[in-house]
This record gives C-alpha cells, sequence and structure tokens, in this order.
C-alpha cells in the first residue's frame, strides 16, 4: 500500500456526484449489445485525460474483438479516516474503436454486490477473457479487513458483472492482473511479507486452475532483477518475449519500471535480458498503467492526478483520472520512457490497420470498422498481419474503401477452414455485388485464395460488407482480400 494511501481524509470536501457526459465520452444504453453510440465530437487527439466524467483511475485495457476496453477503479470520497483511498468504489469499463470517442458503459461491479466484503475498498482491478466469459479481477477487504482478489464474471466485456461469491483462496494482496498465454491463464498480484519489522513489498505469480477462481499451484515470488516493486504490476507478452511490469510509487522522476524475460513465472531483468523505467510520475499522481498494441501502435495508459472536474473540483493523488500516451520500444526490444502529454494520441482511423485502404488494393481482413456475430482478431500463422476467425453463420465484416473507379472489379479471398468452409457476399452500402463460396481447406491455417466478380461504384470511404453464411460452427479464417480491376 502506498504511504499516499494512508493519508488521512480530514482535508477532503464534500464531492459532488456528476454522471452528465462530457466531450468525447458517452453512456451506452442498458442493452449492451446494440453498437455504442459514440460522440460525434471530431477530435483529432483523445487529449488527456479521456476518463472525465467519473474519477476513472487505475485503468487496465484490453483490445477484444477489434475493440479497445478499459476497465477503471473510481476515486469516491473516504469512507474511514485510515486512507483517502477507502471509498473507492463501482468500477466502470469504458470501450473506443478510434481511442478518442470512448463509451462509458456505467458501473459494472460495486461492492455492495460482494457477499464476502466489507464497504469500499474497490482497488485496482485486471480484467480478462476466456472462451466467451469475461473475467474481472479485483482487490477487495474482506469482512476482517484481510485484502483479497475477487472474481467477478460477465457474458459481455461490458457488463455488468456478478462475482463469483467468494474471493481466491489462500492469497492476500493488491493488484491483481492475468495473462492469457495461449490456453494458460497466470495471476499476478502484489503481497507483503514481513522481514526484520519492515515490510517487503512483493510481486507474486501463479498459474489459474481452469475456473479462473482458484490457484493451480503454489504462489511463486517473481524476480525482477530489482528490489523496487511496490503494486501495479502489468505483464504483456511481444514475440516470445515477456515483459513484467510494475510500479514503484516512491519513485520521485520515474514510477513505472520494466524487465524482460522468457517465462511468464520469470526470472525477469537478469544475465542477458532487459531492464529499465517507463513511466514517469504522472501529475498529481502514482503510477498504474497498463499497455496495449492496437492498430499497430502501443498504448501506455495512467491517470493523472490534476484534472480539475466539470464540477469545479481540482483532482489530487485520490482524485484521478484515466489518460493514454504512446509507447515506443527501442531496437534491441527495450522501452523507451513515455512521454505523458495532454494532447493524449492520435484517432485510429480504422481498428488494426491505419489509413483506409483503397481499391484497386489490398485489405487485411482485419482492418474491419465494424462487425457483427462476434468476429475476433486473432494471430494465426502463416497469416499476413493478423486475421479474422469465429465468423459463423450470419456475422459480417465491414469495411471503409475508397474506391477509384466503377465496374467489374475481381476480390481474390485468402483464408483457411478446417471445417466445410462457407459463402461470402459482397455488399458496397446495402446493395449485394458478388458472392463465392470458400470450401474446406483442411486446417485453420491451411491458407488457399478463392475469387469473386464484384460490381464496385467508385466514391471515397464505400461501406464494403463481406456476409457470410454456412452450416453450424464456425465458417474460415480470413486473412486478407485483393480487389483488381477486371
Ligand atoms: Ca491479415
Amino acid at each position: 500500500m502506498p504511504s499516499r494511501r494512508r493519508l488521512l481524509a480530514a482535508a477532503v470536501g464534500a464531492v459532488t456526484v456528476f454522471g452528465m457526459a462530457v466531450a468525447g465520452i458517452t453512456s451506452a444504453s442498458a442493452d449492451q449489445q446494440q453498437a455504442p453510440k459514440t460522440s460525434t465530437a471530431a477530435a483529432v487527439t483523445s487529449g488527456n485525460p479521456i476518463v472525465k466524467n467519473i474519477r476513472g483511475a487505475d485503468p487496465d485495457v484490453h483490445v477484444w474483438d477489434g475493440r479497445v476496453w478499459m476497465y477503471t477503479s473510481q476515486d469516491r470520497p473516504p469512507i474511514d479516516s485510515s486512507t483517502n483511498y477507502s471509498g473507492m468504489d463501482g468500477y466502470h469499463v469504458f470501450s473506443s474503436t478510434d481511442m478518442v470517442n470512448w463509451t462509458d458503459h456505467g458501473e459494472i461491479l460495486h461492492s455492495r454486490d460482494v457477499s464476502w466484503g466489507s464497504r469500499g475498498y474497490m482497488w485496482a482491478p485486471g480484467a480478462a477473457r476466456k472462451g466467451t466469459t469475461n473475467y474481472l479481477f479485483y482487490p477487495h477487504k474482506d469482512k476482517n479487513g484481510t485484502w483479497r482478489i475477487g472474481v467477478a464474471t460477465a457474458n459481455s466485456p461490458a457488463g455488468p458483472f456478478a462475482d463469483s461469491g467468494r474471493h481466491i483462496p489462500d492469497i492476500s494482496g493488491i493488484d491483481p492482473m492475468v495473462l492469457q498465454d495461449g490456453s494458460n491463464y497466470y495471476l499476478y498480484w502484489s503481497g507483503w511479507k514481513n522481514e526484520g519489522g519492515h515490510t517487503k513489498h512483493i510481486p507474486y505469480v501463479a498459474k489459474l486452475k481452469s475456473n479462473m477462481t482458484e490457484l493451480a499451484e503454489s504462489p511463486r515470488a517473481v524476480d525482477y532483477g530489482a528490489t523496487n516493486h511496490k503494486e501495479g504490476i502489468f505483464v504483456f507478452k511481444k514475440g516470445t518475449t515477456y515483459y513484467f511490469t510494475y510500479t514503484d510509487w516512491q519513485g520521485e522522476t520515474d514510477q513505472g519500471f520494466w524487465a524482460t524475460g522468457s517465462s511468464p513465472y520469470g526470472p525477469f531483468g537478469g544475465a542477458g535480458q532487459l531492464k529499465g523505467a517507463v513511466g514517469p510520475k504522472p501529475a498529481g499522481a502514482q503510477d498504474h498503467h497498463s499497455i496495449i498494441r492496437y492498430a499497430d501502435k502501443w498504448y501506455y495508459f495512467y491517470h493523472v492526478g490534476n484534472y480539475t472536474n466539470a464540477a469545479g473540483e481540482p483532482g489530487a493523488g485520490y482524485r484521478r483520472n484515466a489518460s493514454v500516451d504512446y509507447l515506443h520500444f527501442r531496437t534491441d526490444g527495450g522501452l523507451k520512457k513515455v512521454v505523458h502529454t495532454t494532447t493524449g494520441v492520435n484517432k485510429v482511423t480504422s481498428p488494426d490497420g491505419g489509413t483506409p485502404p483503397g481499391a484497386p488494393g489490398r485489405i487485411q481482413a482485419e482492418d474491419f470498422t465494424s462487425q457483427t456475430g462476434g468476429v475476433r482478431i486473432e494471430t494465426t500463422a502463416g497469416a499476413d498481419g493478423r486475421s479474422i476467425g469465429y465468423l459463423t453463420d450470419g456475422s459480417s465484416v465491414s469495411y471503409e474503401v475508397d474506391i477509384t473507379a466503377t465496374g467489374r472489379h475481381q476480390m481474390t479471398f485468402r483464408y483457411a477452414s478446417a471445417a466445410a468452409g462457407g459463402r461470402i457476399g459482397v455488399e458496397q452500402g446495402q446493395t449485394q455485388v458478388g458472392a463465392t463460396t470458400a470450401a474446406g481447406t483442411g486446417g485453420w491455417t491451411a491458407w488457399r485464395t478463392v475469387t469473386a466478380d464484384v460490381d464496385l461504384k467508385a466514391g471515397t470511404k464505400q461501406r464494403v460488407t463481406l456476409t457470410f453464411e454456412g452450416d453450424g460452427g464456425y465458417l474460415i479464417n480470413l486473412d486478407r482480400f485483393d480487389i483488381v480491376r477486371r
């Protein structure tokens, strides 16, 4: 626990409840299966902070189904005098496809929903997804005042989440984070050990059982090549390298740190491995970060404590707002230090690819602007960049395409299917303009091509939709498609 969290609450005045939407943030309707409405504000950059309608802190960010999901804790007025962070409660999740327009899907879990816990003390969460189930791991004090890791589940990343009814047995700590590595899920958290009257902050890791609510093995203390870990572990994988990152809130200038390793267990930052600082101390607050890759760029999410909200209340170390800036890699694979800005990051014009594609030209399947039916972007062997999968009967993906000329074109789809394949329809706007049959190829990475003649009309930012039909289950994986004039 940072010493800041032990500051007395005496200085805290009344905090207005502010639920109004502000620029860039909208609230989703109760029907979260519908495509969320987003702001029409035509901002080119996100600005910082990106969360303004609540005190959303500790951003834990993931990319699922081509959409960025940001889970935040919520700073609330303290409920006891032991720490300014006692009143934290009511997690929210925000989502975006362009990093500029964020939808607040509302409160997804509150301490009143946790039968085994106390009030307040809902600190930094970590989300995960396994199959079609979404998980929210969260640190919370039990009825005896001991820090525990709770687990809640939902059918949608937008929640709401239902608590499992018990915390993960036998462990105590804060700041849970789950790394998915293939079919394995690893839980990281920050615990404590008393050594000669001093409290040592220990990073722990353990594989989760398939039920995701118990540990599959004894926790291991993580060797990260330094001694300054306090909390806020975030682990990600790039290529074959694991990056163990964490927070040292005592740092005067730098507070976010990293070290590389070749296993989710570590060791990290040892001989032949790299380590360094990545996160400067944020204005008015302590570092607490997460890292994602989206649309071929890397992002560093954190929070600041200097934002004066719409009610005129100034920020503070315990009144924090999530922010985002770019993360860059060194040529040796190390992380460059993030530069915190008030401009934030640029608007992403397509979810995975950057600039809108053109025809004639090559379009990566993963560069869609919207999808229906649970289509997911995946990393698959032999694909050009990434590919899309989980295509079922009735699903679709849409692209925004600049089409140069009106007339007959040929589209060549690169796809794979361990099943019987399916039928690919092509629409421009609402009009069907072509179709083809993609037969089974004998494997989900056995790539083949199939062509379709299509009649396209010239125009900029034309909506081209691929529709998928077939019998039961998953139909095909789609890597890319080429469009040429005939
Ligand atoms: Ca691709």
